[in-house]
């Protein structure tokens, strides 16, 4: 009777008009990543003059310093490919400090606001999978030393998978298997939690959105917002040039004059490795999921429309002895959908360049490329370059970290270092 009572409750709480409509989709989708050849979408490049950058920052600097701008990091992923048994903002990735990735966001907001004179939120998104850890993370971590009122939590949707035939899935005799509905749920989720109506009571009107896997993320960064702002965009974007054609990051696409995100699943492998006339690679622009959001286009894409984007995946089902157990091969289909899907709906959307060895290193896998190895090797570079700007001899060898709370970037190091003494094993904070 139990299990029945709870099978009950959870089919009572699905929005079936939704499920039914997901089903046929599922039931009717092609696949065929193939996409015809599109135009790049225009970039802000780094190679702008610098006048223009200062200006940038100066209106970025001023919107931080009004209080307008809040922090937010989607963390209602699985992370199944890292195969972390935790939230993947718990992975501790300071390569001296051990600090987990949360900490490192959280820190970052907390030095922002310090820096600028103003407190700034920090909203996090969960899931049901991980919101109840997420959160007792942060309370046992004392939020890192945000105060209560400056950080929230909001929890996205879940949706049932299906298979071939429109069906859902059965992970235990009393459960049907749900996932998180991507972080394209992101604008539903601050909606429904009422962060939206906080974030506006408080004075913000700029979102400054990242995902927690990229510990290395400038959680505000005033450059990137002076533009959003000077521009008038309603979301803009984060890009840097690929590493190689394959790499697995999104591109702009300029397509019958609206700007949209292609994912790279989408493009072949000729597409991806498209090259102009001079030989340069022609998408050679990825995304890396940053964004700054005006918080009047989030309400508004909370309520909108936006696609559902359908992956082949191996879903848990439960066998004969009850266990749910993953198949080796996929066996059903799983909905997402995607914040960049906001884009071709906003005003002016702008996309900029950045270095990515000043703010991007994913923690994706657990390891080869895009792993807590390639990320801490990345995190401990920078921190050595930013010594040597600042004039202090480090060795290569060694391990280096630079707490956010002791300096956010090579200028705010450089005015409070004159001497320092440096060992193989050095941590500043
Ligand atoms: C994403 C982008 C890719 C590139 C890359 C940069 C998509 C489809 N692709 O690739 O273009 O920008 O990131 O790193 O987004 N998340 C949620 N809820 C969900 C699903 C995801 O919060 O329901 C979060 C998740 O915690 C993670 C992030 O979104 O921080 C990225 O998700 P992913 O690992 O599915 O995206 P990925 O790496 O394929």
């Amino acid at each position: 009777d139990d299990a029945r009572a709870r099978l009950i409750r959870q089919l009572s709480a699905f929005d079936w008009g939704l499920v039914r409509e997901l089903a046929q989709l599922v039931k009717e989708q092609t696949f065929g990543p193939e996409i015809a050849e599109f135009k790049p979408a225009p970039v802000v490049p780094l190679s702008r003059p610098a006048e223009e950058v200062a200006e940038a920052r100066r209106t970025g600097e001023a919107a931080v310093r009004e209080g307008t701008v809040a922090a937010f990091v989607v963390a209602g992923g699985q992370g199944s490919r890292l195969r972390f048994d935790g939230p993947k903002g718990c992975y501790r990735i300071g390569p001296v400090s051990g600090k987990s990735i949360f900490q490192i966001h959280a820190e970052r907001v907390l030095a922002a606001g310090l820096r600028y004179g103003v407190e700034i939120p920090l909203y996090v998104m969960t899931s049901e999978t991980n919101d109840a850890q997420v959160r007792e993370f942060f309370e046992q971590n004392e939020l890192f030393g945000l105060p209560a009122q400056d950080v929230a939590f909001c929890t996205q949707r879940m949706l049932p998978a299906f298979d071939a035939e429109g069906r859902l899935f059965l992970d235990a005799p009393d459960h049907v298997f749900v996932s998180p509905d991507g972080h394209g749920g992101s604008y539903r989720a601050l909606q429904s939690s009422g962060a939206l109506d906080d974030m506006a009571r408080r004075g913000v009107r700029h979102i400054s959105y990242f995902q927690v896997d990229n510990p290395m993320v400038p959680a505000i960064d005033p450059v990137f917002i002076g533009e959003h702002v000077r521009t008038g965009s309603e979301m803009s974007s984060k890009v840097l040039k690929k590493r190689e054609p394959r790499e697995k990051l999104g591109v702009f696409a300029d397509i019958d004059g609206a700007l949209r995100v292609v994912e790279y699943s989408e493009m072949d492998d000729a597409l991806q490795r498209k090259t102009l006339p001079d030989g340069s690679l022609k998408y050679a622009f990825g995304s890396i999921a940053v964004h700054a959001i005006d918080i009047d286009f989030a309400r508004r894409m909370a309520s909108a429309d936006l696609p559902f984007h359908v992956a082949h995946k191996a879903i848990p089902v439960r066998g004969d002895g009850g266990e749910a157990a993953e198949p080796d091969e996929p066996n059903g289909f799983k909905l997402e959908r995607f914040v960049f899907d906001g884009i071709p709906h906003a005003r002016n959307p702008l996309v900029m360049e950045v270095r990515r060895e000043d703010e991007f290193a994913p923690v994706k896998n657990l390891d080869g490329d895009d792993s807590p190895a390639t990320a801490r090797a990345a995190m401990m570079a920078q921190h050595r370059r930013w010594l040597r700007q600042a004039g202090v001899d480090v060795p290569e060898r060694g391990v280096v970290e630079i707490s956010p709370l002791f300096a956010l970037d090579a200028e705010e190091l450089k005015g409070k270092v004159s001497r320092l003494p440096v060992s193989d094993n050095l941590y500043l904070e």
